[in-house]
């Protein structure tokens, strides 16, 4: 399914990654709901083995469907997520119903209960032996059969062709859903047969009624399916079921955002490009696995670590019509195996915030950052809104409308500012950029940019500048 059931007005799903949930409640409430994000992408709910020294991965290897993981238990998930419908925030689970935890004799999950994974014995489900795909190893990408019934890196698969673990992966979902869950995230979709999961989705409830879903409403889904293009097993299995991972986004935003390719080839941008159907696609510059080099995207996925080009092809991303944005918050990290701020058990420590809104203790939260939220604000303004009035120089500097609503300029020229009289297409006015500033009580903290009569405004980008972005928009009019 692909409506991710928005309350009008919002947009834009952010991952909350490694957040705990009592945390993400107060985020809906005080920043989230009040700035028009959508929703959130929750780290999986479900209980995980326990993994020293507490690498993030480890909540991608379940050892029960009891919701009890280091982001917290059941009542401050069922309390997290009333909260943020509350506040116009949906909320989207990771979950994992491909395997469960990997190659270990014995396993102990966040909750207590045990496993003995080489035996495929998991009581606290229960699945046993006969619930798993036979041993084997994913070797070729080619194979169709190898990539669904062997095992991802070791960990134990699921037999999803069974009618037992469909019903337990079912029952569990919908437990999430009677919850007030607005749909999931499916980790490692590609290692499934899509008649499977269409035969697991078909058992789930429609979205809960109190929660606000209008009745009937089914589960948005954002399948996780790692397609470069030129793979047999690729996206197009999967587009009968709800959105997919467009990872040749992220990939080529990367490529044209760190300099590598010139930014006048957006102008074709989308299914341009070759990717899905915008209407198919969930669309991000980096995720929380390939940030760290996990998963795929190649060397020139963009980060937080590279802010100035960051906040540029986050900007483009929010601008843009093509698919469902997802941005990504992280915690700062040098190992690529290294997990969230913890004290010394292992307890997850939150996030607090400085008075500019960022975040310390470990959190990088990039969805704090001015120029990124306030790009959340644009969207929603220019919601509906046509692109229009491409302008580039033949090079790395580019602008366009959206409507009569929004504009937006980039300059990635290498030592060039950017100065140029361009068409806004806005209505005539004094506008404030929402990326060297903000509007606050009627007064603009950036740069003002004066809008003729004729839609024609001067726009300057200086090489230098902290943000190669301008982004001017009706709700910003001064
Ligand atoms: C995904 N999408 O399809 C997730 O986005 C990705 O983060 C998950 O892998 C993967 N599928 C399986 O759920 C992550 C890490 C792996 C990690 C795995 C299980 O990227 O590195 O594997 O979660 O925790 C780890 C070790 C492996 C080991 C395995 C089993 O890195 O070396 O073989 O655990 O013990
Ligand atoms: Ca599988």
């Amino acid at each position: 399914q692909w409506d991710p059931h928005m309350v009008p007005g919002h947009s834009t799903i952010v991952h909350l990654f490694e957040w705990r949930w009592a945390d993400i409640a107060n985020e809906c409430e005080t920043f989230l709901g009040p700035r028009g994000f959508g929703g959130v992408q929750i780290s999986p709910p479900t209980e995980n083995a326990v993994i020293e020294p507490r690498p993030w991965w480890e909540r991608y290897q379940p050892i029960s469907y009891n919701f009890v993981t280091r982001s917290g238990d059941e009542a401050a998930l069922a309390d997290m997520i009333r909260r943020c419908n509350a506040a116009g925030v949906r909320i989207y689970p990771d979950i994992i119903f491909n395997h469960m935890t990997g190659p270990h004799d014995f396993a102990v999950g966040t909750g207590g209960s045990t496993a003995e994974p080489n035996n495929k014995d998991f009581p606290a489900v229960p699945y046993s032996m006969i619930d798993f795909n036979p041993t084997c190893e994913i070797v070729d990408y080619n194979d169709p059969v190898n990539v669904r019934n062997c095992e991802l890196v070791g960990l134990k698969d699921l037999a999803q062709s069974t009618e037992y673990v469909r019903v337990k992966i079912a029952e569990m979902l919908n437990r999430l859903i009677d919850l007030g869950v607005a749909g999931f995230r499916v980790d490692a979709a590609k290692h499934m047969w899509p008649g499977d999961m269409q035969a697991i989705m078909d058992q789930l409830h429609d979205l809960n009624t109190d929660h606000g879903f209008a009745p009937g409403s089914r589960p948005f889904l954002a399948q996780e399916v790692i397609d470069l293009g030129g793979s047999v097993v690729g996206f197009t299995d999967y587009l009968d079921l709800g959105r997919i991972t467009e990872f040749r986004f992220s990939a080529e935003i990367g490529r044209a955002f760190r300099g590598l390719n010139e930014l006048r080839w957006l102008s074709s941008w989308g299914e341009g490009w070759g990717f899905m159907p915008s209407g198919s696609a969930l669309a991000f510059v980096d995720n929380h696995d390939n940030q760290r080099g996990h998963g795929a995207g190649g060397g020139d996925i963009l980060t937080y670590k590279q802010p100035k080009n960051y906040k540029m092809a986050t900007a483009f991303n929010l601008a843009h019509t093509y698919g469902t944005p997802r941005i990504m918050s992280s915690f700062d990290f040098v190992e690529s195996d290294q997990g969230p701020p913890a004290d010394a058990e292992g307890n997850i420590v939150g996030p607090e915030f400085n008075p500019d809104n960022t975040c310390t203790n470990g959190w990088v939260c990039e969805h704090r950052w001015r120029q990124i939220h306030n790009m959340i604000e644009f969207k929603n303004v220019v919601d509906g809104e046509p692109l229009t009035d491409w302008w580039d120089n033949g090079s790395n500097q580019i602008a366009f409308c959206r409507g009569s609503k929004g504009f937006i300029a980039f300059n990635n020229q290498f030592e060039v500012d950017l100065v140029e009289n361009l068409q806004t297409c806005l209505p005539a006015g004094t506008y404030c950029d929402v990326i060297s500033g903000s509007k606050e009580s009627g007064v603009c903290t950036g740069k003002e940019v004066a809008v003729g009569p004729d839609g024609i405004a001067l726009i300057v980008i200086g090489n230098l500048e902290l943000d190669g972005v301008l982004a001017l928009h009706v709700g910003a009019m001064l």
